[in-house]
């Protein structure tokens, strides 16, 4: 090109920019996927405890609404991204004996999974959802929820919420209590028989009238589970009215590797936070290794060649992913072989 022609490209690209216009085939990433997977990152229960002790001495909930440390994945893409896996945000949320966290809702779908202590409740649209070590608890979006603290020790638990997506989205929206409308609810207990549910015309929702799923029902439903493709065996916390994921983005599992197993390596365009339930043992994704215990949380950020090793027990994981809102999409692409 010429001098003249160079200069004029300038002036056109200057025009083009005035009206809005850009040249896609000088897009950065116009049909790029970005080079590689994010990393996977461990916060390990041994390294987190302690650092938890100071947000427990310096943070009130009085002050502070919510006493939470999010877990902030490892390529974070710009200074607001505070995302653990692309589309879930982690976190640790704390409360001492005696604290409550004061009621809200927000359009964001969130679950809590008990890591440390009990004797907690967290009131969902009115109904009380008694918290202790394993159990999930889920405030779906646009759900009140308040947090009351009456245990004799802190209580710690795993937040997980779909916050990514509604950034993206444009859909956050939140509002302050007090609850002036608690919608009404069917208490847990209406759903408490296997295969029975209530014959009443239930308004179809994108969540699971159960809120509060306990630890001993997803412990002995894995421990019968069958094995599935990956080898392990896995139940699903899902909407017993339709089978579907618990709620609409958030699709959480509890999974058991036998002892001495490993799974099949897999890889998915699915992104997942996993926090160890039981056992010791070891996972692999993309170039990481690591080895977990009890209470560690890891992310598994999509793309990524996936396979986790039991020590000598069997070991159990509990696992939050978008895999169920990927599918919906038409966009879930997984596979399992030799991996990496
Ligand atoms: O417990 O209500 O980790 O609203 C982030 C936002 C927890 C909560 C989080 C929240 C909450
Ligand atoms: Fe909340």
């Amino acid at each position: 090109m010429t001098q003249a022609s160079i200069a004029g490209m300038d002036d056109l690209r200057r025009a083009w920019r005035a009206a809005n216009l850009a040249p896609l085939w000088e897009s950065p990433t116009a049909h790029k996927p970005p080079p590689r997977p994010d990393p996977a990152h461990l916060w390990a229960w041994l390294k987190l405890r302690p650092l938890l002790e100071q947000a427990m001495a310096i943070a009130s909930p009085a002050a502070v609404e919510r006493r939470v440390l999010s877990l902030v994945g490892a390529n974070p893409r710009d200074d607001e991204d505070e995302a653990t896996a692309r589309t879930i945000s982690a976190a640790i949320q704390m409360l001492l004996p005696g604290e409550r966290a004061r009621p809200h809702r927000h359009t964001m779908n969130a679950l809590r999974f008990v890591l440390e202590g009990g004797g907690a409740c967290t009131t969902v649209d009115g109904k009380d959802c008694p918290m202790e070590e394993g159990d999930l608890i889920l405030t779906p979006g646009w759900t009140w929820h308040e947090h009351v603290h009456k245990g004799e020790r802190p209580i710690i638990w795993l937040d997980a919420l779909d916050v990514p997506l509604h950034l993206w989205l444009g859909t956050v929206e939140f509002q302050p209590g007090p609850v002036n409308d608690a919608p009404v609810t069917l208490p847990d207990a209406a759903f408490a028989y296997p295969n029975l549910l209530p014959d009443i015309a239930m308004v179809a929702r994108a969540w699971s009238p159960v809120f509060r799923y306990p630890y001993a029902h997803a412990q002995n439903a894995v421990a019968g589970a069958p094995h599935g493709r990956d080898g392990a065996r896995r139940v699903r916390y899902v909407n017993p009215v339709n089978g579907g994921p618990a709620m609409s983005i958030l699709d959480a599992t509890l999974m058991q590797i036998d002892a001495g197993q490993g799974t099949i390596p897999f890889r998915a365009n699915t992104n997942a936070v996993c926090c160890v339930v039981e056992g010791e043992g070891e996972t692999r994704c993309g170039d990481n290794v690591f080895r977990w215990a009890p209470k560690d949380i890891f992310s598994l950020p999509q793309k990524n060649w996936i396979a986790h090793k039991a020590s000598n027990g069997p070991a159990r994981l509990f696992m939050v992913s978008d895999r169920d809102a990927m599918n919906r999409l038409g966009f879930l692409r997984e596979e399992f072989g030799a991996g990496g």
